[in-house]
């Protein structure tokens, strides 16, 4: 294999772009890749917008955050340590070895130092599955983190794999709330920051290389509760396709993006915003989410203290 850019010894073949290249010019071709989606879909603006990645300690979110400061955006990590044995003491520690070795500035927020308990406890209280349980407390942690530092931008890793399959299911299951979406970014609003999604063009193996050759150590294991999740069928039938005819789950994804306005008139209004009578964040019930969580376990009253749990690793 020779590499199309400088003809020399090629190590990393794109089927779906139809390419080998070297791993030097690999990273050139990823990295201009991540900056053309930014700019072209106005995701982050340079010297104006301070952008916080969400990072779990795992190649996607790492990667973002490592490529973000190379291509001169300000940004920093934010990791939420969810108390899973082992699953969360590993993911930790690789952020705290990424945020050394980088010199990147990683914040996490602790559950069982905030509630006393760990994601699976909670979820029993609640009497809902964990992971329904963990989507509440990212997002809304997340989003708190943004404002009591002023971060204007929250990043995710959601690389073309992820948002294929989800678009897929969508289509499936005729989703008429998420259909019509723009899938690379949520406009900001009422106390939460635009969030984003500068991989969303990008996919998983792209990813997965471009941290290998950046010497970017990441927690191989996925979360366990992550098994049997529905979305791994809807990847498993996009990647059948990928293999038999290369470049069509990019295409899929840029075809949804060319032909999004025929989705809109069929779209649900969505529900009113409101602003929670304990926090003051966006919910569309009286109490949003969190609040409800922490009601239910019965520590409402540390809501106020938020800012505190946030630690540099
Ligand atoms: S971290 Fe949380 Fe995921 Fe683990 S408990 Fe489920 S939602 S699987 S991305
Ligand atoms: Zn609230």
């Amino acid at each position: 294999m020779i590499c199309r850019i400088c003809k020399g010894k090629a190590s990393v073949e794109l089927r779906a772009h139809n390419i080998s290249l070297c791993s030097k010019d690999f990273i050139i071709f990823f990295e201009r890749r991540i900056l053309k989606t930014i700019e072209k879909f106005n995701l982050i603006k340079k010297n104006e917008d301070k952008t916080a990645v969400a990072v779990s300690g795992g190649k996607d979110s790492l990667s973002l955050l490592y490529v973000l400061k190379i291509l001169g955006y300000e940004a920093s990590g934010v990791y939420i340590n969810l108390g899973i044995p082992d699953y969360s003491e590993i993911s930790k520690e690789k952020c705290k070895i990424f945020s050394e070795r980088f010199d990147i500035p990683v914040y996490m927020f602790s559950l069982t130092d905030y509630l006393r308990k760990n994601i699976y406890e909670v979820s029993r209280f609640m009497k809902r599955p964990a992971c329904s349980v963990c989507g509440n407390v990212k997002r809304y942690v997340m989003n708190r983190f943004c404002i009591e530092y002023g971060y204007t931008t929250l990043a995710t890793g959601h690389n073309l794999d992820d948002e294929a399959a989800t678009l897929f299911s969508n289509l499936m299951n005729f989703n008429r709330n998420h259909l019509g979406k723009e899938f690379l970014s949520l406009p900001s609003k009422l106390n939460t920051v635009k969030k984003v999604k500068p991989f969303a063009l990008v996919s998983e193996r792209e990813v997965a290389i471009y941290a290998l050759l950046n010497n970017i150590d990441y927690i191989y294991d996925e979360c366990p509760y992550s098994k049997g999740a529905t979305s791994l069928k809807y990847k498993e039938a996009i990647n059948f396709i990928e293999e038999g005819s290369p470049g069509s789950k990019l295409k899929f994804m840029k075809n949804y993006l060319k032909n999004i306005d025929i989705f809109n008139s069929d779209a649900k209004k969505p529900k009113e915003d409101n602003s929670c009578s304990l926090c003051g964040f966006l919910t569309t019930q009286n109490v949003c989410s969190f609040c409800n969580i922490l009601i239910r376990v019965g520590a409402e009253n540390i809501i106020s203290d938020f800012r505190d749990y946030f630690v540099k690793l």
